[in-house]
């Protein structure tokens, strides 16, 4: 359980606690077999290429467990995640030296932005496991990323590709008027 002293640092200013994890997306839930489900790496980088699911389970596989924040005002916490590091994938790409940002591109045509290294960080994941379980079809399945630092909306579902850009491309909430930072302790949920 956790007391109000712990509440009260890690429920960032206008979220409250959720005990399940809410379904959010644009409407469309894009079934991807994992035998068909591609990640592409793509951009500015030395080595683009695509991992299929064989090659993505080799990579070396990571627990993190998280306190996810929606800017819908949910906060769930302690959501044990599993999947390949960002930083692995990253250094499978190979981005040029001045990339400064990645786009994650979706199977339902959804997009977010983040800066590349706000990606190295050691929580970052390409998730395919979800509290012990395969990442099902709501909520991403067969690959979903996990940005736990950020409002929710960037932890891309049905990820299909990163892209690897020199400038910054807002991704699709981004360009409808929410925040391009997304930090929860800093409520940013809109930009102004
Ligand atoms: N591909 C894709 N990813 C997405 C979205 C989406 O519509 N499409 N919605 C985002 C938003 S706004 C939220 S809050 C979370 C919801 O994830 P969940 O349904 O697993 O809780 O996914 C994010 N990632
Ligand atoms: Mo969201």
């Amino acid at each position: 359980m956790i007391d109000s002293n712990e509440l009260a640092t890690r429920l960032p200013p206008g979220q409250r606690p959720v005990e399940n994890l809410p379904v959010l997306d644009l409407g469309i839930q894009p079934k991807i077999s994992s035998e068909v489900w591609t990640l592409q790496l793509a951009g500015e980088i030395d080595a683009p290429q695509a991992i299929d699911w064989q090659n993505f389970m080799k990579l070396p596989q990571r627990e993190v467990i998280a306190d996810i924040h929606c800017v819908t005002h949910w906060t769930r916490f302690d959501v044990r995640w599993q999947g390949v590091a960002a930083k692995e994938i990253i250094a499978l790409a190979r981005p040029k030296a001045e990339v400064k940002f990645v786009v994650l591109h979706s199977a339902d045509g959804y997009t977010t932005n983040l800066p590349l290294d706000v990606l190295l960080d050691d929580d970052i994941l390409f998730a395919n496991q979800l509290d012990g379980e395969a990442v099902s079809l709501e909520h991403g399945g067969p690959v979903r990323v996990v940005v736990p630092k950020r409002y929710f909306w960037k932890s891309a579902k049905w990820v299909t590709a990163i892209h690897f850009h020199l400038t910054d491309q807002p991704g699709y909430w981004e360009v409808r008027g929410y925040h391009n930072d997304a930090e929860p302790f800093k409520e940013q949920r809109y930009a102004r």
